[in-house]
């Protein structure tokens, strides 16, 4: 591909236009590799024209869009998940329910239909006060527990069968995760889970805000 200038950036998606000297689009995400928009530290211009790399790019008008790919979800069902689990069942919301603290010892789930796919992540920021024995985040198609979909995030107990990857709550107020589900698990899911875990205090908190789950 012989690229003449980077197009645009969209506004409906994290994506970069490129368009290459005979008129074709290509997206980023048509070339050989992805990234989510928080991943970009640099935007570094590539030129490869075939195997001599003689080609010029002319770069201009390079702009960066934004676009939340789905709504913050909202909570506005939540419900006990995986049966007894809960014990002391301490819930608080922000004004438009984006934001949720679950106190106590408090397993929840909140409707969420959606099939993953290998292009699935998910977003959200996490905070905790207190910390407490498990404090995780995933998807589920029914209320058993399935280990292996949840995201272990913070917490002193360590919740066997559960992935690890993201256990690096550092306990600085909020933090970003950007989890790439697809990854893990794909199928259908009914359900978003938040676990706050902590039978023996009932003390700790675990807060979730713009949780989004979508495909790129
Ligand atoms: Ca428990
Ligand atoms: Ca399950």
């Amino acid at each position: 591909m012989h690229v003449r200038d980077i197009a645009s950036a969209s506004t409906d998606h994290y994506d970069l236009l490129v368009r290459s000297e005979d008129g074709h689009e290509y997206r980023v995400n048509d070339l050989p590799f992805r990234f989510a928009i928080s991943d970009i530290k640099h935007l570094n211009i590539f030129n490869n024209s075939g195997n001599n790399y003689t080609g010029q790019v002319l770069v201009d008008n390079v702009k960066v869009g934004h676009r939340q790919l789905s709504l913050p979800i909202i909570f506005d069902d939540l419900s006990n998940y995986a049966g007894s689990q809960t014990t002391l069942d301490n819930l608080a919301f922000n004004v438009d329910q984006t934001e949720v603290k679950l106190s106590g010892n408090n397993w929840k789930k909140q409707p969420l239909t959606y099939t993953v796919t290998a292009d699935t992540w998910m977003s959200f920021e996490f905070k905790s006060d207190i910390l407490g024995e498990i404090q995780a985040i995933g998807l589920d198609d029914d209320d058993v527990q399935t280990l292996s979909r949840f995201f272990t995030l913070a917490g002193s107990q360590d919740w066997s069968g559960t992935v690890f990857d993201f256990d690096n709550y550092t306990q600085e107020g909020w933090q970003t995760y950007h989890i790439p589900i697809g990854q893990y698990y794909t199928g259908n899911m009914n359900y978003i889970v938040l676990v706050n875990d902590d039978d023996a205090n009932e003390a700790s908190d675990s807060q979730f805000r713009n949780i989004v789950v979508y495909d790129k």
